[in-house]
This record gives C-alpha cells, sequence and structure tokens, in this order.
C-alpha cells in the first residue's frame, strides 16, 4: 500500500511573558493533538518577543519555562521538531529577502502592529512593523502547508500567503501556500476576564485579564470569581449580548470537552457565582496535571536543553534547503 506523504505544520508561541491558558486554548493544546497526522515544527518564538521591550534575564527564563511547557502539554521531540528560532539563524536571513517584497503599507496596516504601536508608544520600533515578515520567514523556511494560531493571527497568515505568492510569481515556484488552521468552534479567541472586548494577552498590565499556565489554585479561583459579566443572570453563550458570560463558557467547554449546548444546559437557572466558581475549579484541575509535569522538566534542565539542540540541528537542515533555493533564485551568486 502506498504511503500517504504527510504534509508539514508550523506554529510558534513566543515567550513574551507567562504563558495564558488562552495561548493555550488557541495554540498549544492543538499542536499535540496534530503531531500524529503532520510533520510538525514548533518554536519558542525569542526573535518576535523582541519586538516588545524584554528584561534579559526574564526572556532567558520564559524561553527555557516555554519549552518545558510545549514538553508537558504533550509534544513528543520523537515526533515533532521543537526549538528556539533565535537558535536557527535562517529566520533571520529568510525574513531579510522577504523585506524586499514586503510594502511598508500593508505593514503598518496590520491591526497588531497598530494594537501594540498604541500599547508600548515609547518603544514603537521597525522589528515591531516587520513582525509578519518574520512571521512568514518561520513558516515558508519548513514549506508549512498548515499553520495553527488563535484567529487573533489571521490577518498575519494573510500576508504570508501574499508574500508567498508573490515571490513565487517573480522568481519561480519556491515556497508552499500555507493554509491557516484556526478552530472551527470557539476558543480561537479567548478573552481578557477583566475585559471581554479585549483578547487575552500575555503581556495584559492587568493581571486579573489572565490566567497563566502556571497560575496557583487560589489565584485561579480569585480571577474567575472576579470576571467580568453582566446584570441579568442568565448563562447564555452570546459572544455579542453576552461577552463575559460566553468566554467563561467558552473556557468551561475548552476544558471539559463538552458542547456549548451541554455547558448551558448544566448551568440553566444556577447563579453567576456557582458558575465562575465551577469554571475556575475545572481550570485549576486541568492545569493541575501540566504543571507538575512543567517542574518535573524544568528539574531535569539537561534534557530540555538536548531537546532545544536536537530540535535546532533538524530545523536547520530543513530550513537551509529552502534558504539556498531561495539565494539561488534571487541571483545570490554561490562561489561553488
Ligand atoms: N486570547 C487568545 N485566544 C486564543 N488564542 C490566542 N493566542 C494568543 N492569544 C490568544 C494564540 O497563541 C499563539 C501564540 O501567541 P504568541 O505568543 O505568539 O503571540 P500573541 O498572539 O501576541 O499572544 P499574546 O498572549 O497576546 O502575547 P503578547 O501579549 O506578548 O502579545 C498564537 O497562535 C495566537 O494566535
Amino acid at each position: 500500500m502506498e504511503e500517504k506523504v504527510k504534509s508539514s505544520l508550523f506554529s510558534a508561541v513566543q515567550p513574551s511573558g507567562a504563558v495564558t491558558i488562552g495561548n493555550y486554548i488557541g495554540a498549544i493544546r492543538n499542536f499535540a493533538r496534530l503531531q500524529d497526522e503532520y510533520n510538525c515544527i514548533y518554536a519558542v518564538a525569542d526573535l518576535h518577543a523582541i519586538t516588545v521591550k524584554q528584561e534579559p534575564a526574564a526572556l532567558r527564563r520564559n524561553t527555557l519555562e516555554l519549552m518545558a511547557l510545549f514538553l508537558a502539554c504533550g509534544i513528543d521531540p520523537k515526533k515533532c521538531i521543537l526549538f528556539v528560532q533565535s537558535h536557527v539563524s535562517a529566520h533571520c536571513e529568510l525574513s531579510w529577502v522577504l523585506n524586499t517584497i514586503a510594502y511598508p503599507g500593508e505593514l503598518s496596516r496590520m491591526t497588531q502592529f497598530k494594537d501594540k504601536s498604541a500599547k508600548h508608544a515609547e518603544n514603537v520600533n521597525m522589528g515591531l512593523m516587520d513582525y509578519p515578515v518574520l512571521m512568514a520567514a518561520d513558516i515558508l523556511l519548513y514549506q508549512a502547508a498548515l499553520v495553527p494560531v488563535g484567529a487573533d493571527q489571521k490577518q498575519h497568515l494573510e500576508l504570508t500567503r501574499d508574500l508567498a505568492i508573490r515571490f513565487n510569481n517573480r522568481f519561480g515556484q519556491t515556497f508552499t501556500v500555507p493554509e491557516g488552521y484556526i478552530l472551527k468552534d470557539s476558543g480561537a479567541r479567548i478573552m481578557s476576564l477583566a475585559d471581554p472586548s479585549r483578547k487575552m494577552s500575555k503581556s495584559d498590565e492587568n493581571p486579573n485579564g489572565f490566567v497563566t499556565m502556571g497560575e496557583d489554585r487560589d489565584s485561579i479561583l480569585r480571577k474567575f470569581k472576579r470576571a467580568v459579566t453582566d446584570s441579568d443572570s442568565e448563562i447564555r453563550y452570546d459572544p455579542e449580548a453576552k461577552p463575559g458570560v460566553s468566554n467563561l463558557l467558552t473556557i468551561y467547554h475548552a476544558f471539559t470537552g463538552k458542547s456549548l449546548a451541554d455547558c448551558e444546559r448544566e448551568f440553566a437557572g444556577k447563579g453567576y457565582g456557582d458558575f465562575k466558581a465551577a469554571v475556575g475549579e475545572t481550570v485549576a484541575d486541568a492545569l493541575a496535571p501540566i504543571q507538575a509535569e512543567k517542574a518535573r522538566l524544568l528539574a531535569d534542565k539537561a534534557y530540555v536543553n538536548s531537546v532545544m539542540n536536537e530540535g535546532a540541528s533538524a530545523a536547520f537542515r530543513l530550513a537551509r534547503k529552502t534558504l539556498s533555493k531561495v539565494y539561488r533564485k534571487v541571483g545570490f551568486y554561490s562561489g561553488e
């Protein structure tokens, strides 16, 4: 029987703070689910993280912690390539070439650039604007057919596709044009617990807005207890009219695997107090084994380092192939 060739898939998470349950639900939890079906390549995106000011010691710590979290969430280094973005220089090299076919107009229109420029007005740097070009390089280097991301990254993914098509048209077929793999059901966009009109973000200055993957039980329960809902008392999924309640239902649905309709039925007639407590308990219960496994891994730093070093070598081999092709296509003299 003919063996089916697996497609490649790339995704990354920035070590720009403690990872939230939003990052987990929208991205990381899907990573392990996809590893049998695809050739998965997952990165800790430290090059992206420095587009916003990072404290160097915290960045180093967050990088190691995120690698351990990937492993604790079931990503298997025997099945996937797991590495740190700055360990593979081809990401920067390809992004330079892609910069020459990307236009300032399209980059300055990106929602994330506008949001982050407003949020970090004192540090609107070129890297922040160039973020989507580096992201395109990440994906295109591995000829990824699929990119599992939260809905917030959809616009960047479209730019990646545009750049791939533009390059292929100008220089001949070089890149696979990737598709987004965005959750069809809810969960693609988890909102802040403190302000359900904004997405949950690890760099939110209000810590009540997010729950991190490493948060302790008491803190999780307290944050859910304080979560913003609304003045009526109906527990119903309606993101337009009831964004706070719908966000909590989405989180409950994501951690229990129950359908949204079943979640609504389960809480019918109950008060917000009971509802919020149940969501908090469920999240705390679900995170406990991941936290324990992550702590175990962090106690064995040599193992985590070996995973990232082997991952970088494997990523480098794939990336080098695409980069050499790109260099040839654009006309760089090889000296051979
Ligand atoms: N609130 C969210 N709901 C669902 N998915 C989300 N993602 C992020 N926030 C949510 C998804 O998580 C993956 C990793 O994201 P990232 O760290 O690379 O960058 P981000 O999207 O900018 O995440 P944050 O938490 O908002 O980080 P900061 O605060 O540093 O900007 C992506 O697939 C993303 O879609």
